[in-house]
């Protein structure tokens, strides 16, 4: 049995309209939030990187709890993209800066995050957590988090389609902040979404 939780609209609403029956009862055993993640059948999942708005250079993954395989989805390869120009940065601590360019931002266009898309298959019946690694430019100060931790912040649902400017389900993380700086709870040093759109890969191709 497998499933998949798309990004993708257009494929997403056919595939709800169809199988909303079988779907619902699929979906409520799911779990996906700062508990753990996990699911009761093979699930991919589609994952969409936003922004980032931290100083460090981050990686965001996932960890299989059950076997301790780890697997990165989003690496910077810089630390943000005014890296190593001399362009100012602007902050304002503790808020939050998403879908601005203040604060660090980190973008695909900018070049920190080579990938906006990527896709993980969760196995049946693991349990997975995500984790948000950063290290420092200077390389001294190394830190890790994980999704169990009230560092990330779920909200949204894997099948909640598209909700206000939420596809899916967010995932917002606080990385603790500079060691200068400190913890700033301002929750946009790394954003991703997760799904949006449950698709069912057990049922037949419609002909
Ligand atoms: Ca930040
Ligand atoms: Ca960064
Ligand atoms: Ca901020
Ligand atoms: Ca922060």
């Amino acid at each position: 049995m497998r499933q998949l939780y798309s990004k993708s609209w257009f494929i997403g609403a056919i595939a709800t309209g169809l199988m909303s029956t079988l779907a619902t009862s699929v979906q409520a055993q799911d779990i996906f939030d700062n508990r753990a993640v996990q699911f009761p059948e093979d699930t991919i999942v589609e994952f969409e990187f936003l922004q980032s708005h931290g100083s460090y250079q981050a990686a965001l993954g996932v960890r299989n709890e059950t076997t301790g395989e780890e697997t990165i989805l989003f690496q910077e390869v810089k630390p943000y993209d005014a890296f190593g120009t001399n362009q100012p940065i602007q902050t304002s601590p503790g808020q939050n800066d998403l879908g601005t360019q203040a604060d660090f931002v980190g973008t695909v266009e900018g070049g920190t995050i080579s990938n906006q898309f990527n896709e993980f298959m969760f196995k049946a019946n693991n349990r997975y957590v995500f984790f948000l690694e950063s290290v420092s430019p200077t390389g001294q100060t190394r830190r890790r988090i994980v999704s169990t931790q009230n560092l990330a912040q779920f909200n949204g649902r894997l099948d909640g389609g598209r909700k206000g400017n939420i596809t899916g389900s967010r995932v917002s993380w606080e990385d603790g902040g500079r060691v200068e700086v400190g913890n700033d709870d301002d929750f946009d040093d790394f954003v991703i979404e997760a799904g949006g759109y449950l698709i069912d890969l057990n049922c037949p191709p419609i002909r």
